[in-house]
């Protein structure tokens, strides 16, 4: 039985040409910025972003985690919104090693933050209000089933964050589905932040990597950031090397990602008994509702038991995730397999 895997798409594998160019990848020590791939994957990276500067990092958690590091002190707040990664996923590092109040201001079902609620949740100067200094936006939102923010809406609300003199991050780990959905650059999408990340290591299937993009001299603090937490890397090339491919190869074809998303969503509609809102799902991320016949832990290892992963979310969610190695003739695989095992709980 084949195993359709839908956890996530960090899960894709590197491609034949990223392992070659891998290999043949001409390297040096990045510490001390001597590694011409880097520098190349550097430069590629800013460019696309729309922003003078970046710096390749291990991970998207370690990226967003400079992000607050360099914008911010200890003892100062950053909002955020209530379903983002920054806040559910990253073992609460900001507060920990940055030493910042998370405070949350609720996401709406589109990813969206109300910029009324912003407003409302940016302190004033008062003795008693630690200063409010960095909002972070994500996008595609993840938690929101990949919900994507337009260059529209998040100008208006940086602008807003701006006027209050908070500066914006943009977790941008899906960047480019974001982009690709919208059909604009992801320079337009970043323009309004003052520094956004994103991932090589998801849907653009390199094996490892992150890039976090601003002004030069936002980068070259987050680097002295880097190396404090241990994430200057030596001849970080070999990686580096994928991450190029992916960046000149992979964007387009996220396109067959949301569409193999939407078969996903629509056909899960026409399962009586699961609920969903398929027109939701713009990108690669799905999340619907199983018969409340069965838990959910039940219904995950069900699912994995008949060849199927996907994860939960929380409450009464499971998540599935389309990438490059979900083909169509999968999505209808796994149709057929939650299906039936749908049919035999109800
Ligand atoms: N997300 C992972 C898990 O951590 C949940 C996934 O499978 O979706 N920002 C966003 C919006 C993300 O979705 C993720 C990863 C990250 C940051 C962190 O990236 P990594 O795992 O590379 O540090």
């Amino acid at each position: 039985m084949k195993v359709i895997d839908l956890r996530s798409d960090t899960k894709t594998l590197p491609t034949e040409e990223m392992r070659r160019a891998m290999y043949e990848a001409e390297v040096g020590d990045d510490v001390s910025r001597e590694d011409p791939t880097v520098n190349r994957l550097e430069e590629l990276a800013a460019h696309m972003m729309g922003k003078e500067s970046a710096l390749f990092t291990p991970s998207g958690i370690m990226s967003n985690l400079l992000a607050v590091l360099t914008h911010t002190h200890p003892g100062e707040e950053i909002l955020l919104g209530s379903e983002s990664h920054m806040l559910w996923y990253e073992v609460g590092g900001a507060s920990a090693l940055g030493g910042v109040v998370m405070r949350t201001v609720p996401n709406e079902q589109d990813g969206r933050i109300n910029p009324y609620a912003v407003e409302e949740a940016i302190r004033p100067e008062n003795i008693h209000f630690p200063p409010t200094t960095l909002l972070c936006l994500e996008n595609t939102h993840n938690r929101c089933g990949g919900a994507v923010l337009t260059p529209e809406y998040t100008s208006a609300i940086a602008g807003l964050a701006h006027q209050h003199r908070l500066r914006v991050h943009l977790d941008g780990a899906r960047i480019f589905n974001a982009a690709v959905a919208l059909n604009v650059p992801a320079s337009e999408l970043a323009k309004p932040a003052d520094s956004v990340c994103f991932c090589l290591s998801k849907n653009l299937s390199a094996p490892v990597g992150s890039l976090l993009c601003g002004s030069r001299e936002f980068v070259e603090r987050a680097r002295k950031w880097r190396r404090m937490v241990g994430g200057g890397m030596r001849q970080a090339g070999v990686i580096a090397a994928a991450g190029i491919v992916a960046l000149e190869k992979m964007v387009n074809r996220l396109t067959e990602d949301h569409a193999t998303a939407r078969r996903l969503a629509y056909g899960l509609a026409n399962i009586p008994g699961i609920t969903i809102q398929p027109e939701r799902f713009q990108t690669n991320i799905v999340i619907f509702e199983p018969p409340t016949t069965i838990t959910i832990p039940e219904f995950i290892q069900q699912m994995t038991k008949r060849g199927v992963k996907i994860g939960g979310l929380g409450g009464w969610k499971v998540r599935a995730v389309t990438h490059r190695m979900i083909s169509v003739a999968d999505i209808d695989e796994a149709l057929n397999r939650i299906e039936l095992l749908v049919r035999e709980m109800t």
